[in-house]
């Protein structure tokens, strides 16, 4: 606290009225600050998609620890209108709270913030306890409550105190208030059309009925998944499933407008909306999509299974022309992607993927269509929400990536991770069981290797192969019985058909990395 502030504030005191019209200003100042905090959390709520925003979480978290015969008070007594006589009250008590905070600030900034930040705890808190709450509705809050702090530091120092200089002094708070309450108003808007968007394509989502595919897969065979306890399921549950896109806010596609286009390079352009689309044999297939970002032992990878048209269906009914090499699929917010066109006709698994795991593709992962590509990096072939396939050549079309220089194709990288022990584990000697996952997409992984220290090569136990467009997970019993205590290295190499992966390292640009995964466990 400066000695500056606290002089001012001694005037005041003294001043009588001065004072009093600089408490005034001071709780405004707090409760524009609380608005700001409350609308930027729910402004990054509704982008980062959490599922309730910070103030109905908080509004729900009071039914659940109001006693009931208060809830059945407020049902009697307020009816339908329960819920929002329930919001009115929150939003006042959250302004009384926050115009103490002003007031305390105006005394002792660190004092306010402390009120500011217990009262985002407790928002936070309330958010996180929600069924589906977690670590996003957390960080909502905090960054509203950075933004709320930022702006009561900056009024509280411009509160007119009875000086001299009055008029100029007012000017100032009331123009800073001012932006201020244009910022909580216009997160506010934004928090309301951002989550509203996005409830309203989950209500679409919500009533798709997928047809069963005319080419169903087998359950994968007996054994895929590796024995140790800790390896990640063979087949990601959709809600674990990475998620990278560029999409600061996830794009909001209504089903019942969505086209895709095929055109560019063809003898004639085809179009087909998602009616159509479900109309078609669908197939499906397992296929692990993996991102070109992915580094050695990364967990930018999974497994899923989709269902959708092959694409080749739809490229032969508009017919290449003989020079095209390439298609560039396009989503809906511009992102692109360049797929040699030879990996979209070659018979391999190549779809215009309408389900996930068997539902609806989730709207994070591209609903309602997305394209998923086996043996290639996302980047060059999986385009979510995609709505446009253009027939090109790689000498005159290049995509979003490309652009920022990544490379412009992206065959995967054969890889192999260790899940099992994590790194820095403590162990004791005696048998130690290690596990862990290897893709080689479209090629296959033939052979899994494990080393300790610079020791020999063993083959670990490869798990059954799905198919080769599916990782492929093993195990180890490393026999660390006769260990010397200390760290010691386990390393990890998958082999294709070409042989072992290289040792690298390599980083992730311009087309993936490339290298042995190493965990180090300590013995005692
Ligand atoms: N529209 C769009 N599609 C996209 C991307 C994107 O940024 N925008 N990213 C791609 C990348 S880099 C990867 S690795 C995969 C990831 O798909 P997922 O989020 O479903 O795991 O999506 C691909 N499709
Ligand atoms: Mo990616």
């Amino acid at each position: 606290m400066s000695s500056g502030r606290s002089t001012q504030g001694d005037a005041g005191a003294s001043a009588g009225t001065g004072d009093r019209g600089g408490r005034w200003w001071a709780a405004l100042a707090g409760v524009v600050a609380g608005a700001v905090t409350i609308a930027v959390a729910s402004l990054v709520a509704a982008l980062l998609r959490t599922e309730h925003s910070p103030l109905s979480a908080l509004a729900s978290a009071v039914v659940d620890a109001s006693p009931p015969w208060l809830v059945e008070f407020a049902k009697d007594t307020f009816g339908t209108a329960d819920k929002s006589v329930l919001a009115v009250c929150v939003v006042v008590v959250a302004g009384v709270l926050s115009a103490v905070a002003g007031l305390v600030a105006r005394r002792s900034f660190v004092g306010g913030a402390a009120v500011v930040v217990a009262l985002s705890a407790v928002v936070a808190a309330a958010a996180a306890a929600r069924p589906g709450g977690g670590a996003t509705d957390v960080a909502a809050v905090v960054v509203g409550a950075v933004a709320g702090l930022v702006v009561l530091r900056s009024l509280v120092a411009r509160v007119p105190a009875g000086e001299p200089d009055r008029g100029a002094t007012r000017r100032s708070f009331l123009g800073a208030t001012g932006v201020a309450a244009l910022v909580a108003v216009g997160a506010g808007v934004g928090a309301r059309v951002a989550s509203g968007a996005a409830r309203a394509v989950q209500a679409v989502r919500d009533t798709i009925v997928l047809p069963v595919a005319a080419t169903p897969v087998a359950p994968p065979p007996e054994g895929v998944q590796s024995p140790v306890p800790g390896v990640v399921p063979f087949v990601t549950p959709n809600d674990d499933f990475y998620r990278i896109d560029t999409a600061i806010r996830v794009p909001v596609v209504d089903p019942a407008t969505w086209r895709l286009r095929i055109h560019g390079l063809v003898e004639r352009e085809v179009e087909i909306d998602f009616a159509e689309l479900l109309e078609r044999d669908l197939v499906e297939a397992r296929v692990t999509l993996t991102c070109v970002s992915n580094p050695v032992g990364g967990d930018l990878a999974g497994n899923a299974l989709w269902l959708g048209l092959p694409v080749r269906e739809l490229l032969a009914e508009a017919g290449p022309l003989p020079d095209a090499d390439m298609v560039l699929s396009r989503s809906v917010d511009g992102f692109t992607a360049s797929t040699p066109i030879e990996a979209l006709t070659d018979g391999r698994d190549a779809l215009l993927a309408v389900g996930m795991n068997g539902e609806p593709l989730p709207v994070d992962h591209g609903f309602p269509v997305r394209l998923v590509v086996p043996g290639l990096y996302g980047f060059v072939s999986a385009t979510k929400w995609v709505v446009d396939l253009e027939v090109t050549r790689f000498d005159r079309a290049e995509a979003y990536w490309t652009e920022r220089g990544w490379s412009e194709r992206g065959p995967v990288k054969t890889a192999s991770r260790i899940d099992v022990p994590r790194t820095a584990t403590r162990a004791e000697p005696g048998v130690i069981m290690v596990g862990g996952t290897a893709w080689a997409q479209h090629r296959g992984v033939v052979r899994v290797e494990i080393r300790v220290d610079d020791g020999e090569w063993h083959d670990a136990d490869l798990a059954a192969e799905d198919t080769i467009d599916t990782w492929r997970q093993w195990s180890y019993a490393w026999d660390a019985t006769e260990v010397t205590s200390g760290d010691h290295r386990i390393t990890v190499r998958a082999w294709d058909a070409d042989g072992p992966q290289p040792e690298g390292p390599v980083d992730v640009v311009p087309d993936g990395a490339e290298g042995w995964h190493h965990v180090s466990v300590r013995f005692p």
